[in-house]
């Protein structure tokens, strides 16, 4: 047995940090109990601070646990502050997962798969570890660590990487439930929005929230997007049970259902929401607009669903082209609006500084918005993250990585230009940064201020 702690990369910009556990470490968890191993999941927020000088992580050494195994788990933007905490742990063994390790050992870009950017930790893994981070543990407490494993990578002298690609992906239906119980951080009340912008209230603001993945992969394929073009995998309908009723157990009557697309089955979908409202929640999701209907957002709506978001990224036909997001501006106006119809707050999620964008597009943004109207917009400025096809292939975007692309995307100053990976031919830096703030001060004024930021 392995005493084995398993943490986030601290994460500063998100608006509420300690609400978003990892899902993907409640996973681990739970198989690495079923294994027989000791396992805390810990809150890496009550552990670091951000100094006010810019980007500096500051660990609380004295409050570390020690532990056999520590586990990180990484996305992109808080790989570094992930790695400086593993620097600072004192763990016998420190290893790195999660979507960040996994597209960079996957991709293309060999010059990124180095021990320089991932300092702090001993091992890396890629790939969904439920399996292979068990296996990993059970050699450590045998102490046979050199034994190969799918997905491991460990570092030369020279810093370069010797990795075992990653095996097939686990069988979601034989996965035990995620640990909620081993969460040490709160389910945080407050995660559901509690009014829309027509004015109707939804009783959610003292609701404690949870999270849940039913199904993993999408199908479709968004060039912005790392998880873009993979197997659509399912949990039972018996499991999603199990785990609202475990989530009721520990008092959560919220549920943010995270799911890249909770509608693509309706049948499916349907079943689901029954089985949020057996256990009394009020819950939301995502959809795409070309996945839904009226009947099915009404029948959602009666069954708790107070919320949906939508990947509308853009305004601009032009610009959901060269995103591959197979939607159009008006099909997007008219799924929000049957959302609405319906009496569910619709969310809509923004990407400005694509390759291609323009002031012109960015004003077909603004103009898309103002005819919509969603009830809550967030708008997000465009970094070509790893496992996106324009990290992939940026000259197919008619861009350039610059070298220090990764590092740029590390999670240090988002109001500063020179933190935007790209140099668009059609935009500067600074004019991209001017016209977010600029479009952000109109959502601040025009649609649900409330709503947001989440
Ligand atoms: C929920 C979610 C969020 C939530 C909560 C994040 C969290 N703490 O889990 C919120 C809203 C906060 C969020 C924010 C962001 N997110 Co997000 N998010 C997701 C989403 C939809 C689901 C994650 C999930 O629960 N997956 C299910 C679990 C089972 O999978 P998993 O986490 O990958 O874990 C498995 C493996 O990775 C591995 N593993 C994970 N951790 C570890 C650790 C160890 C030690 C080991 C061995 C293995 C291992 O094993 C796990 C079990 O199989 C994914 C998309 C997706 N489909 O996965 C995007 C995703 C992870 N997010 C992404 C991005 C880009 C962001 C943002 C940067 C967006 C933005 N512009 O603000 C921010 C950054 C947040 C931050 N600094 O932490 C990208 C990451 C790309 C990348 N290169 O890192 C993804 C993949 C979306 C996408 N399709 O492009 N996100
Ligand atoms: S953005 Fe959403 S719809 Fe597009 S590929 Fe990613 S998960 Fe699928």
């Amino acid at each position: 047995m392995a005493k084995v702690i398993l943490a986030g990369g601290p994460s500063f910009a998100l608006f509420n940090p300690s609400l978003h556990v990892s899902l993907g470490l409640l996973y681990l968890g739970a198989a690495l109990r079923r294994a027989g191993h000791d396992v805390k999941i810990v809150d890496c927020h009550k552990y670091t601070f951000l100094d006010e000088s810019p980007g500096k992580l500051i660990v609380m050494r004295e409050l570390l646990e020690p532990c056999d195994v520590l586990g990180i788990s990484c996305v992109t933007p808080n790989a570094e502050f992930g790695g400086q905490m593993a620097e600072a742990w004192p763990a016998k063994v420190k290893v790195a997962g999660g979507p960040h390790v996994t597209y960079i050992l996957e991709g293309p870009h060999h010059e990124f798969k180095h021990r320089n950017y991932f300092r702090g930790f001993d091992y890396l893994m890629s790939g969904e570890c439920e399996e292979t981070f068990v296996q990993f543990c059970d050699y450590f407490s045998k102490g046979m660590l050199s034994m190969p494993i799918p997905g491991l990578a460990r570092f030369r002298k020279d810093g370069s990487i010797d990795w075992n690609p990653s095996g097939p992906m686990p069988d979601v239906t034989k996965m035990p439930l995620p640990a909620y119980d081993l969460w040490e951080g709160n389910y945080s009340k407050g995660a559901l929005a509690v009014q829309s912008i027509s004015g109707k209230s939804v009783d959610a603001a003292e609701r404690t929230t949870g999270s849940m993945f039913t199904a993993r992969g999408c199908p479709y394929g968004c060039y912005f997007c790392a998880d873009a073009r993979t197997k659509l995998r399912e949990e039972t309908l018996e499991q999603i049970e199990a785990e609202v009723k475990a989530l009721a157990e520990i008092g959560v009557t919220a549920l943010r259902v995270w799911d890249d697309t909770i509608t693509i089955k309706e049948k499916r979908c349907r079943d689901m929401a029954d089985i949020f409202h057996n256990y009394g929640m009020l819950w939301r999701g995502w959809s795409r607009v070309n996945l839904m209907n009226a009947d099915l957002f009404k029948y959602l709506a009666a069954r708790g669903c107070t919320e949906m978001g939508f990947g509308v990224e853009h305004g601009s036909a032009r610009m959901l082209k060269a995103m591959n997001k197979g939607t159009t501006p008006e099909a997007n106006s008219k799924g929000i609006k049957i959302c609405q119809d319906a009496g569910i707050v619709a969310r809509a999620y923004l990407l400005i500084g694509f390759p291609g964008e323009t002031w012109e597009s960015i004003e077909e943004m603004r103009l898309w918005l103002d005819g919509t109207r969603p009830d809550a917009a967030s708008l997000h400025m465009f970094q070509p993250y790893p496992g996106s096809q324009v990290w992939a292939s940026p000259e197919r975007f008619g861009i350039e990585l610059p070298e220090n692309a990764f590092s740029q995307m590390w999670e240090l100053n988002d109001d500063d230009p020179k933190t935007l990976v790209l140099d668009l031919p059609t935009m500067t830096k600074e004019e991209l940064f001017q016209a977010r703030t600029e479009l952000h001060e109109w959502i601040v004024d025009n649609i649900s201020l409330r709503l947001a930021n989440r």
